[in-house]
């Protein structure tokens, strides 16, 4: 029987990240889907200026108790960008109410990358991450976001002394495993590090010359679409590394297409 997740998370209307990729991914993995949007934005905050937002936060509380009186229960849920503080309250109510006992609880704390948080993002939203990643079964962080969540200082050379340091405290912090995106080996490598606690999984793979905004949706959606389907966690990142890797193949040839990747093209060969 298919699963069944939900996901919270904004949508941005144009340019291929957070709910406009996790649907089409999720489903087409034979996953059904559900919504709860943190916020409604014109674009992506990352390479659009002057975006729109509007705030839905006001519209959480009655959603949710909408689907708590009709009794509807999820197999996971999935949080992604989250807008504002606020928010953190419903979703560990959704937690609470709406997950099944044996569902799973799936963060990935989109909120920075290369060092920095996104533009529209504060402080405030990092100690909501943090409250969340600690009650994860999984928490899909990149090396950014991971020294967000541990107060760990970000730096771009990676030794196995800092990515064992991060693992580590995601782990203290209540995480039950871990996968840490943007790992590389060297400046030639890029892949994931899966974590539980016992044993860790490294995928390493040869760096595409161009990185694109809204690949780590995409990521921790083909990830979870996988988990949820009971694949295998090393089969599950490698498929989920190579999925980045022909999507970034896929658009790299057009000079117009700078907002996000063409998975579209990818998900077609992926059945
Ligand atoms: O891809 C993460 C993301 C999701 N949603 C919004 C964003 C970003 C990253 O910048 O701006 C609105």
């Amino acid at each position: 029987m298919s699963k069944k997740i939900l996901t919270i998370q904004d949508i941005s209307c144009y340019g291929q990240c957070s709910t406009t990729v996790a649907l089409p991914i999720l489903s087409h993995f034979g996953i059904e889907t559900a919504i709860l949007p943190s916020a409604i934005l014109s674009t992506h905050t990352a390479g659009f200026k002057n975006f729109t937002v509007l705030d839905l936060t006001c519209e959480m509380p009655k959603i949710i108790n909408h689907w708590i009186d009709e009794g509807i229960k999820f197999d996971a849920i999935y949080t992604g960008y989250i807008g504002d503080i606020r928010q953190f309250d419903y979703i560990l109510e959704c937690k609470d109410k709406l997950l099944k006992e044996d569902g799973l609880f799936i963060v990935d704390p989109a909120m920075a990358d290369n060092g920095k948080l996104y533009p529209a993002l504060s402080n405030a939203i990092v100690e909501g991450m943090k409250r969340i990643t600690a009650l994860a079964d999984y928490v899909i962080p990149n090396i950014t976001e991971a020294c967000f969540l541990t107060n760990t200082p970000y730096k771009e050379e990676q030794d196995d002394e800092f990515i064992n340091g991060l693992l580590s405290d995601l782990l203290r912090m209540g995480a039950k495993n871990i996968i840490l995106t943007s790992v590389a080996d060297d400046e030639e490598s890029l892949g994931a590090v899966a974590y539980d606690g016992f044993s860790k999984i490294s995928i390493i793979k040869e760096k595409m010359e161009k990185s694109y905004h809204g690949t780590g949706d995409i990521f921790s959606s083909v990830v979870i679409a996988d988990i949820l389907n009971g694949k295998d966690l090393k089969e599950t990142l490698n498929h989920a590394t190579d999925f980045i890797i022909d999507s970034i193949e896929a658009t790299i040839a057009d000079k117009n297409h700078f907002y996000g990747v063409k998975f579209e093209d990818v998900l077609n060969k992926n059945n």
